[in-house]
């Protein structure tokens, strides 16, 4: 069910529409994960980068129009990294792009897949974006031929080859890390999943999804979906969700219920923040 490595660019010759590299970019790129930068100092190294980290090629008609959402609490070190490495890498693709933030409030359970609905219905407010990436906060690209945009009929997994799984894929299914969709895409598989709470599954209930709106999944060659993780021990207030199998032997039966149109949250604050939009958000707790 799944495409193999290098469908993205057989299917997209097939349309007619082979993808040449970005013109700026450069292919590998390295990552370096000491100590990163003040925000300050990424603001400064980053001119161009509008107030909600929104920023527009100033030289060409863009033909993309992507924004990237975070779900987030508490990582700010990796969300410097993430900042410091992604805005040039995604000026280099010349993409017109946002970063937005989503910030789950308060100290309940974390909630991965309810905080991506949060982070796309409200990005959709400001824009008409083309696609939409899904994107954990210690995930960085390393190499900018592995293009922020989306493809036209099928979500695309971007993170294929971690270092952490030693550059391939961990199970034929694994659809974490970062993803994307476009709007279209998103409503037909009903958005994601609101009930994961804690650590586990969500992402395997997403690529459920896309398989049960009788979609698939395309990927980047292996070569260029190289991923670096930031290590890190797991978060106080993610710990592994118990009931994580169960639900996942019912996404058939409640994906067209539990979704984009069973939505709730409430939207504490929205900041423009220089680098980034920075949503608050009350998604509430588990049941
Ligand atoms: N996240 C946060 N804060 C949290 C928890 C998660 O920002 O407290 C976000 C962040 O974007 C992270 C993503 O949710 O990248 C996924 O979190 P995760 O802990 O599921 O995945 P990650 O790849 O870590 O970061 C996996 C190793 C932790 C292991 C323990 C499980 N037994
Ligand atoms: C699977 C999880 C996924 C997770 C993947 C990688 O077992 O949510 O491992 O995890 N599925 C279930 O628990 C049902 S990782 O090695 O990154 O910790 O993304």
């Amino acid at each position: 069910d799944y495409s193999r490595p290098h469908d993205v660019y057989t299917n997209l010759s097939h349309l007619g529409v082979p993808p040449p590299p970005p013109r700026n970019s450069v292919g590998p790129v390295s990552v370096h994960l000491s100590s990163p930068l003040s925000l300050e100092e990424i603001r400064q190294r980053n001119p161009l980068v509008l107030p909600g980290g929104h920023y527009r090629p100033p030289d060409c008609e863009p033909r993309h129009h992507t924004a990237i959402v975070v779900p987030y609490r508490n990582r700010q070190i990796h969300l410097r990294a993430l900042l410091y490495h992604l805005h040039p890498f995604l000026q280099r693709q010349q993409i017109h792009y946002s970063i937005y933030i989503v910030q789950q409030w308060g100290n309940s359970t974390f909630n991965r897949a309810k905080l991506l609905n949060v982070g796309v219905r409200e990005a959709l407010r400001d824009e008409d974006w083309s696609c939409i990436f899904l994107h954990d906060v210690d995930l960085l690209p390393e190499n900018d031929h592995n293009t922020y945009t989306c493809h036209k009929q099928f979500p695309t997994h971007l993170s294929v080859a971690m270092d952490k799984f030693r550059y391939r894929l961990p199970y034929p299914q694994y659809f974490g890390g970062v993803s994307a969709v476009t709007p279209d895409q998103y409503m037909k598989m009903n958005g994601f999943p609101n009930q994961y709470w804690g650590w586990g599954g969500e992402d395997d209930d997403i690529a459920a999804r896309v398989r049960l709106s009788g979609m698939k999944i395309m990927r980047p060659p292996v070569a260029i979906g190289h991923y670096k993780m930031i290590k890190h021990k797991g978060d106080r207030g993610n710990e592994q969700n118990p009931r994580r199998f169960d639900l996942l032997k019912r996404t058939r039966l409640n994906w067209r219920s539990d979704g984009l149109n069973s939505l709730t949250y409430e939207l504490l604050s929205r900041e423009l923040e220089p680098l980034y939009t920075n949503l608050t958000v009350d998604i509430g707790e588990d049941p």
